[in-house]
């Protein structure tokens, strides 16, 4: 067999369903070997747009999504979207050719050390030198992505071994299971949790990789103790459960801010540093934390661990929630009334450009509790994180580790191919959009429909939020946009532009029936930032 064969033969031994990419000249052995497999490979038109749909492949499945591209610009180009895929711990395969080993010890077209370049943006990189070593480099990569904490691995394979001949077989796929937590941190978590006076949860995206979102909110019911949840891990807990708070990660002051000041305990499953730094929320360094996840918790002068309870994230809460003592009463429930009435406040609100309150509104009553919405980056995840309400896990994506622009439309299409059953909503910036709007075409030829949502302001409006905040005034964040809803028929798709706030629902329950992509050009008024600013400054904490 030629190793590109058993290369391919390896990808599907490992349940492979889509590659992602773009085909070069020094992947040509591999390309071709697609073609005998039942792997579908789904053409891109930026490498960018490949490594973000195989990010939200392994964020929604759990399984290692793959991209692939050429050498030297194909590879550099899929770096941003793998780089989110570590940071924000999703499983990702990334797969680049390479030039002949019989070049690579010089100067010489497109040639860069892959290797070592992805070395710093995934948990391992590795070069197939040897076509026998394919079966055990494959498994190696798979095995370490979908390990916790999951992440991105990195293949180079250079194009003289893609063709050489090969007689290794497929190595047995088994992936570890996670070790039982200590009988004694448990004892002791359950401990400080049955003598805490106002215990608080902050849950993360850990939950979601883990799937223990029943045993989290089994445990919260039955200790009675309020959840909040990162950004990352929206819908952990459902919105409707008595515990649930909602989403903490603004980084001014919020609601949940007072709920953190007011506990003396604070329980971190799941949690991850990068989702929410701990000195947002724990700024005093004083109080009690616990840690429950599947490894130990990263040093940081604010993240104080008293007890670490380690392992498998479900037994540990079934086994510390059977231990604990319940709490009774709900004192964090003025902070959750005080979230509803201000997510109530707007539905209403017909003024034009539509306040950001109102698009949620909107979009949240348009959409089934099970369709799934991929945020970008930017002023409206802020708003999307904090007021979009989640019943389910994984039905709002949110990248808050790298937290890259241009993961919504590539991740709208992969969320498509995973779940075809469901609606898709890209809920982006005008900005974000136009990063990666060229995987339009992409998801037109394959058939997925998906609607854009584009909040429009003509500008990058996080970042004149923040500028606006530190110094009054506005430094080069302005631009002109196309006509969105021309660029959208160009491609053979379908544009709205929301002219009245009256008219957003029947927008999106158009684009939503269409089965075709919807690009929606929604103005926004971002004036409601600053007034965002001026209310979390001025917050009393509700009692
Ligand atoms: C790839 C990338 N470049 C730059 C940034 C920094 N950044 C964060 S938000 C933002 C503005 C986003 O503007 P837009 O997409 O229009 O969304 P809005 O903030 O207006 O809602 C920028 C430039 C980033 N996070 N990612």
């Amino acid at each position: 067999m030629k190793a590109a064969e058993l290369f391919v033969r390896c990808l599907e031994h490992e349940g492979v369903e889509y590659v992602f990419g773009i085909p070069g000249e020094e992947n040509l052995d591999v390309m071709d070997a697609l073609l005998d497999s039942p792997i579908r490979f789904i053409t891109t038109r930026h490498e960018q747009g490949a490594a973000f749909m195989a990010d939200v492949y392994g964020r929604l499945t759990g399984r290692a999504g793959v991209c692939l591209a050429t050498l030297g610009p194909g590879a550099t180009n899929l770096m941003t979207g793998v780089a989110d895929a570590n940071l924000d711990h999703a499983p990702l395969v990334a797969i680049a050719g390479q030039a002949g080993t019989n070049r690579l010890h010089k100067e010489s077209h497109q040639v860069l050390d892959l290797e070592k370049l992805f070395h710093s943006i995934t948990k391992y990189s590795a070069s197939l030198l040897e076509a026998e070593i394919i079966p055990e480099v494959v498994r190696k990569v798979f095995k370490l992505a979908q390990t916790e904490k999951t992440g991105a691995t990195f293949i180079e394979f250079p194009e003289n071994i893609a063709r050489m001949e090969v007689s290794e077989d497929m190595l047995p796929v088994v992936q570890p299971l996670a070790p039982e937590p200590a009988t004694k941190k448990v004892d002791e978590a359950a401990d400080l949790i049955s003598e805490a006076r106002h215990p608080i949860i902050l849950a993360g995206n850990g939950v979601v990789r883990s799937r223990a979102w029943q045993q989290l909110a089994d445990f919260a019911g039955k200790l009675n103790i309020p959840v909040a949840n990162t950004f990352m891990a929206k819908g952990v807990i459902p919105f409707h459960h008595p515990c649930a708070l909602g989403s903490a990660g603004l980084q001014a002051n919020d609601y949940i801010s007072c709920g953190f000041s007011r506990a003396d305990v604070i329980i971190c499953i799941g949690y991850d540093l990068v989702e929410y730094h701990p000195y947002l929320w724990h700024p005093s360094r004083d109080r009690t934390i616990i840690h429950i996840d599947h490894s130990p918790a990263e040093v940081d002068a604010y993240y104080p661990v008293k007890v670490g309870v380690i392992g498998d994230l479900k037994h540990s809460l079934v086994r510390i929630a059977a231990l604990a003592t319940p709490h009774h009463g709900h004192h964090l429930r003025p902070l959750r009334d005080a979230l509803v009435e201000e997510m109530n406040r707007h539905s209403h609100d017909m003024e034009f450009p539509v306040k950001p309150q109102k698009i949620i509104w909107d979009l949240r009553t348009a959409l089934a509790l099970e369709d799934i919405v991929i945020c970008d980056v930017g002023a409206h995840k802020m708003w999307m994180a904090r007021m979009f309400r989640c019943e389910y896990p994984n039905t709002c994506l949110i990248s808050n580790g790298f937290a890259s622009m241009g993961i919504a439309v590539p991740g709208a299409i992969a969320a498509r191919l995973v779940h075809p059953e469901r609606n898709i909503v890209a809920v982006t910036g005008d900005a974000g959009f136009m990063m990666n709007s060229q995987e339009i075409e992409t998801a037109m030829r394959c058939r997925l429909p998906i609607v854009i949502l584009i909040w429009n302001d003509g500008g990058y409006g996080l970042i004149s939020w923040k500028q606006l905040n530190q110094f009054q005034r506005t430094s080069n964040v302005d631009f002109t946009n196309p006509d969105f809803v021309q660029y959208a028929k160009a491609f053979g798709g379908k544009g709205f532009r929301v002219e009245r706030t009256e008219d957003l629902p029947a927008i999106l329950e158009e684009a939503l029936a269409s089965n075709t992509v919807s690009i929606i050009d929604c103005p926004v008024d971002y004036r409601e930032n600053i007034k965002l600013t001026e209310q979390m400054g001025n917050l009393v904490c509700p009692t």
